[in-house]
């Protein structure tokens, strides 16, 4: 049997630190890899105290990005080689981190470059919002950064997406992350009876295998469990691993470009299958739903009335003082 396989969760920026955090100290469930967490900021003011000093890097010299993704950007991107010599990389990497943001939208892609770059396995786990103009298009941007990461790698950039729907609790979409997070555990583990370390590769750079005509671009993950759920969310699957609690189950009966399957032998996940489907189409879909929050609110916002501003008739005395 292999030995046990490793992730590393880097938690970027406030969001990606925060549900990072969730895996502290955590006991993987068995057949499931070792998740070990890493958390990396331009600001302390996500910092928590269960958090191990050894796994925190906090960029020296800032103090947060107010949201502003070009804010830190330089200085980001001179210290990523050294987040991943004292955050090493391991077997599998999830780069945790908000789209919205400032700080974790920028430290998430650079790191997960850096790591396409050298080959090493990494998927992003991103969480986008709309609750402003400024987030909604600092989401709309890093989605893009990531597309060019993949053209600029020549391989897919993996992402599962999640958003923070207006109205709606933040711990929704911590807890589906968090759940994504332990069911790429069972994957992860090397434990799997039939499935190899190559398979995996493959299935998360579909785009290198002979067959696949779906160029190298940003691609969003989806774990499921149901079967028919797939072929109604995902009739053209690019790439599908799964995995089966037993060895004699029905396969799926959609067609991928890519499949690899195998068997969990020690695993409980409460599931008798789960699926890691990987589509395109998706994509460009989050994409239009922000840039039709970004349209609608252009219009309220040129609809608003200039005139009525209400010290515009009166002469500011001195120092812009208005007494009598
Ligand atoms: N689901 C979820 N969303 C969060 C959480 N924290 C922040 N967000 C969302 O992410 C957006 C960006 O916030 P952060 O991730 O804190 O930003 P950052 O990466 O630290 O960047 P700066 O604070 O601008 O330097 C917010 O507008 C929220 O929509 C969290 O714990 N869970
Ligand atoms: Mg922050």
């Amino acid at each position: 049997m292999n030995q046990l396989g490793k992730i590393r969760i880097f938690g970027c920026g406030g969001a990606g630190m925060n549900i990072a955090s969730h895996f502290i100290g955590q006991k993987s469930d068995p057949g499931a890899a070792e998740i070990f967490t890493s958390f990396i900021d331009t600001s302390r003011s996500n910092m928590r105290a269960n958090m191990p000093p050894e796994d925190l890097y906090v960029i020296p010299e800032l103090d947060g990005s107010g949201k502003i993704r070009k804010e830190n950007a330089e200085v980001i991107s001179g210290v990523i080689k050294d987040i991943l010599v004292r955050q090493a990389p391991l077997d599998t990497n999830l780069v945790i981190f908000s789209a919205g943001g400032g700080s974790g939208s920028v430290i998430g892609p650079l790191i997960l470059a850096e790591l396409l770059r050298r080959d090493i396995p990494a998927i992003a786990l991103v969480i986008g919002s709309d609750e402003s103009v400024l987030t909604a298009n600092n989401t709309l941007k890093t989605l893009e950064t990531l597309d060019n990461i993949a053209g600029e790698a020549d391989r897919p950039v993996v992402m599962v997406y999640g958003h923070n729907h207006r109205g709606q609790r933040r711990s929704v979409v911590d807890e589906d992350m968090t759940t994504t997070v332990a069911a790429l555990a069972f994957l992860a583990s090397r434990q799997n009876d039939g499935l190899d370390s190559k398979d995996l590769e493959n299935w998360l750079n579909f785009s290198n295998t002979p067959t696949c005509q779906v160029a190298p671009q940003l691609s969003l993950l989806t774990v499921m469990s149901d079967p028919a759920e797939i072929e109604d969310r995902f009739p053209c699957p690019v790439s599908i691993a799964s995995l089966y609690s037993e060895t004699d189950m029905p396969g799926l009966t959609v067609v991928s470009d890519y499949h690899c399957d195998g068997f969990m032998i020690d695993a409980n996940p409460r599931v008798d299958q789960l699926h890691f489907v990987i589509d395109v189409d998706s994509v460009s879909e989050i994409g239009n739903n922000i840039r039709d929050t970004l349209a609608r609110q252009k219009e309220v916002s040129a609809s608003r009335p200039t005139r009525n501003r209400l010290s515009k008739d009166t002469k500011p005395s001195n120092g812009g003082l208005i007494l009598d």
